[in-house]
């Protein structure tokens, strides 16, 4: 990257989780990061560290994705020298609840298809614009292994990320013209994430879901994501499908404890 002229990277859901390790690593190879979520202390306080930890040029910006108004509004009063995001990283998201369609909870469905799947939209199309006008950018959009397998009582969920795979794939069919790149990324179970505690509504015992063995660290994804962005302008990772070494399919865990040490890096 030219050091004179660091890269643009927008993150949404910037505020825990994948999201907030995937600033950690842009700030450190020098990026300007926009940094969105619903809670702006979260943000202020990811941002102070950052700029502290790697003097990192960083623009807060706290919306809904899924209030269209605010997201438009937001982003078209960015300052004009926020305005050409060079990359795009699509991750706010969530799961609501774990349950059998005829016992489904219609405030959680509603939830989830608004934030994974509109809110994804709401950004994109405010943001792809801009790429199109200069012939060049990148979107890496965090979809799921339940956007390519669905488990019992996942169904909404699972059908909100097979649209996120769809949409990667629609947008890339209709912007790779424009010289924009359109990726995704597709982790199994992620913990240090605020993932379970969301979909159990903040119950401690519930969110419990990964004692028993190794997931993903929000950093490997994280990491991923920054590989995936990294690479030269001439290739364009679709997707890459990623799980712990005790996942093996989102209806095949080994439960049989934690095996490795993942303090090893
Ligand atoms: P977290 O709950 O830790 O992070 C989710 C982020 O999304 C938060 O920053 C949250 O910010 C933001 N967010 C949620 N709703 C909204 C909204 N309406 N408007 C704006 N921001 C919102 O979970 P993860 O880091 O795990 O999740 C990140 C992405 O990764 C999601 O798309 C998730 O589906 C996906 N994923 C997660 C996996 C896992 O096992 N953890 C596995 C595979 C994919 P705030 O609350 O401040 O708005
Ligand atoms: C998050 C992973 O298996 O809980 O997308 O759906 S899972």
């Amino acid at each position: 990257m030219d050091k004179a002229y660091p890269k643009i990277v927008l993150i949404t859901g910037a505020t825990s989780g994948i999201g907030a390790a995937t600033a950690k690593i842009f700030a450190k190879n020098g990026f300007r990061l926009i940094l969105t979520g619903r809670r702006q202390e979260k943000l202020e306080e990811i941002k102070s560290r950052l700029e502290f930890k790697y003097a990192a040029r960083i623009l807060i910006v706290c919306f809904d994705v899924r209030n269209r108004q605010a997201v438009q509004t937001k982003l078209a009063s960015l300052p004009e020298d926020w305005k050409n995001i060079d990359i795009l990283v699509n991750n706010a998201g969530l799961a609501k609840g774990l349950a059998p369609v005829h016992e489904g909870n219609y405030e959680h469905w509603e939830t989830m298809i608004d934030t994974n799947v509109k809110g994804l939209l709401y950004v994109t199309r405010e943001v792809s614009p801009g790429m199109v006008e200069r012939g060049r950018g990148h979107i890496i959009n965090l979809c799921s292994t339940a956007g390519h397998e669905v488990y019992p009582n996942g169904n909404v969920y699972a059908a909100t990320k097979f649209a996120v795979d769809a949409l990667t794939q629609s947008m890339r069919l209709d912007l790779y013209k424009y010289g924009i790149r359109v990726s995704q990324v597709s982790p199994g179970h992620v913990e240090e994430t605020e993932f379970a505690v969301v979909r159990f509504d903040g119950d401690p015992n519930r969110a419990r879901i990964y004692d028993d063995f190794n997931p993903l660290r929000s950093k490997d994804v994280a990491e991923i994501i920054y590989f995936v962005a990294a690479r030269p302008q001439y290739v364009n990772i679709q997707d890459v499908i990623v799980m712990g070494s005790q996942q093996a399919g989102n209806n095949h865990i080994d439960r049989s404890g934690r095996k490795y040490d993942t303090k090893e890096k």
